[in-house]
């Protein structure tokens, strides 16, 4: 196999066809093909993927299909689900989907079989949140716990942050979650003003528990509840970990006993299904956090057996490469209209920007000649047709986007839902079809403006129209659903990262940050002298340790 996928032959006869589609209107071809939508809309049970709304045809997919065959997809597939050292640089597996094996089939890590150890922290952990939902893990005062809040970042953030918000239905009365991720002490402080110290639970995310954010906030709690409760006894009591590194989670002072292990092969972005997981598991129950796990489990097991041209993630995969690397589409929005789905847009950025940000392929040549990840962005509709949308309709960007909704509400209220589908019907139907010269004209005349202002207008009235989109509807946002759609977006990212010859599984990116900010901050104190910056970045330091120029 050739390593730049632009030395494929079907990348080559993609090149030629997108020359051929530019200007083919989707207004046609649904004209065209009556059973257009049939054929291109996909299920997994309760789960709809309308594929229909995208500027392919069967020649397309066909092309498509056979560029993910040269890029030797299916075996790609494999070597993930069997946990094959594919993070190339940092020498470890990435499989996600051996937290949510559900069929307990063995996956090896370097030839071990990881599946008991998953099940043991899955029972360690049911164990626990069972005892804090039934208000038998008591704080240091004896009183049940009514808060928990997560203090981590990224991947220790993120993830749980997201299901927690999209599963709030499911949450346990009289115990809500929290999360504090960033190092900006109003993070910390607004969320402790509203709590009870003898009633709250922290848990310290952090897979490697050395990132600077997570630990500053870590101490900053225990000093304000060892203040509160006035015992350094309390921490026992209040304080938990998830993490790899049993050493410094000891030396931060949380009992062995409350620690709750991943492993090395889960990345931070994909570790939501793991006991990252655990704030999930206290709002939601350990019952239905493996419903979360079985959806994850349906979308895997899908993923891997489907053939291609059925295959959900792949088909969802290779249309953003149609649009990245054929039509210089530079960004995809998720777009769902579920409220409770707020953050799936911010989850989503991290799991694509982080895994395929990348100019560097796999086998370190730099990429040439084709863009890789793109800028994934979004907000819950309606609220985002009162912003955007007129970028989406009428901007000079094609922007693919994803459109998602629960057929039926959690919270029905009179006729709301109905009037949320029908907006997002209309979006992507309006996406799809626009409005022609002609229609516009009618519709400015029909108003009763004289010729003049109708030709005056006309420009500005029209919408072009074709611009794709990706409807995916299901029953109710349940655990189960919800994990099947992230797992859904999980393959479609690393389908993607297969494509575009790239290990979708480190983030070297992220770390240079963090030991800059490790190197200023002594110089930031004035325990340092500023030392071997540019001219702008020393002035920055030396204006912000002279304070404010108020005071
Ligand atoms: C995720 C990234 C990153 C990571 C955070 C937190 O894939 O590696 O977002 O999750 O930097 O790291 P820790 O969990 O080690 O604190």
């Amino acid at each position: 196999m050739s390593t730049s996928p632009t030395d494929e032959e079907a990348w080559r006869a993609l090149t030629a066809h997108a020359a051929t589609m530019r200007d083919v209107h989707l207004r046609t071809l649904f004209a065209d093909d009556p059973e257009r939508a049939r054929r291109l809309s996909f299920r997994l049970d309760d789960l709809l993927f309308d594929f229909s709304k995208h500027r392919v045809t069967d020649e397309t997919m066909e092309a498509l299909m056979a560029l993910a065959r040269q890029r030797d997809l299916p075996a790609w597939i494999e070597r993930m689900f069997t946990g094959e050292n594919i993070n190339v640089t940092e020498g470890r597996a990435g499989l996600p989907d051996a937290l949510r094996n559900r069929d307990n089939r063995p996956i090896r890590v370097d030839g071990k079989n990881v599946v008991p150890v998953v099940s043991a922290v899955l029972a360690k952990m049911r164990k626990f949140t069972d005892r804090v939902r039934a208000g038998e893990h008591t704080g240091h005062t004896g009183e049940a716990i009514t808060d928990v809040v997560n203090l981590g970042i990224g991947g220790s953030d993120l993830g749980p942050l997201m299901v927690c918000e999209a599963l709030e239905p499911y949450w346990k009365e009289g115990l809500t979650p929290h999360f504090v991720s960033n190092v900006d002490g109003a993070h910390l402080g607004r969320t402790l003003k509203g709590l009870n110290p003898a009633t709250t639970l922290f848990i310290v995310a952090s897979k490697s528990f050395s990132t600077e954010e997570t630990l500053t906030n870590a101490r900053s709690a225990r000093s304000w509840l060892v203040e509160k409760l006035g015992s350094d006894k309390a921490v026992a009591k209040h304080f938990v970990a998830v993490s790899t590194n049993h050493d410094a989670v000891k030396e931060f002072g949380i009992d062995p006993a409350n620690v709750f292990e991943f492993w090395d092969w889960v990345g931070g972005r994909y570790s939501l299904w793991s006991a990252i997981g655990l704030p999930i598991a206290c709002a939601i129950g350990m019952d239905a956090f493996e419903e979360l796990l079985l959806g994850a489990h349906r979308m895997d097991a899908h993923f891997r057996s489907a053939p291609l041209e059925e295959n959900l993630p792949v088909i969802g995969a290779m249309l953003g490469v149609w649009y990245a690397s054929f039509f210089g589409a530079s960004s995809h929005a998720v777009l769902p209209y579920d409220q409770s789905l707020h953050r799936l847009p911010a989850w989503l950025q991290q799991a694509d920007m982080e895994s395929n940000g990348k100019r560097t392929r796999r086998d370190g040549d730099v990429v040439d000649g084709y863009v890789t990840g793109p800028i994934v962005w979004g907000e819950p509709g309606t609220n985002a047709q009162h912003s955007f949308f007129q970028l989406l309709h009428q901007g000079t960007r094609l922007v693919p986007c994803d459109l998602l909704a629960p057929l039926v509400s959690h919270y029905p209220t009179g006729d709301h839902h109905r009037k949320l589908l029908a907006n997002l019907v209309a979006q992507a139907e309006a996406l799809m079809i626009g409005r022609t010269e002609e229609e516009a004209r009618a519709e400015l005349e029909a108003s009763g403006l004289d010729a003049e202002e109708v030709e005056r207008l006309l420009p500005h009235k029209v919408f072009e129209g074709n611009r794709p989109s990706t409807t995916i509807l299901f029953d109710r946002l349940d655990p189960k659903t919800l994990g099947s759609l992230l797992a859904y977006y999980e393959h479609r990212v690393f389908v993607q990262g297969v494509i575009w010859g790239l290990n979708s599984f480190d983030q070297w990116g992220v770390e240079l940050g963090k030991v800059l900010a490790k190197r200023i901050l002594p110089e930031l104190s004035g325990a340092e002298e500023p030392s071997g910056h540019d001219t702008s970045t020393t002035a920055l330091i030396r204006l912000i340790q002279a304070g404010p120029r108020s005071e």
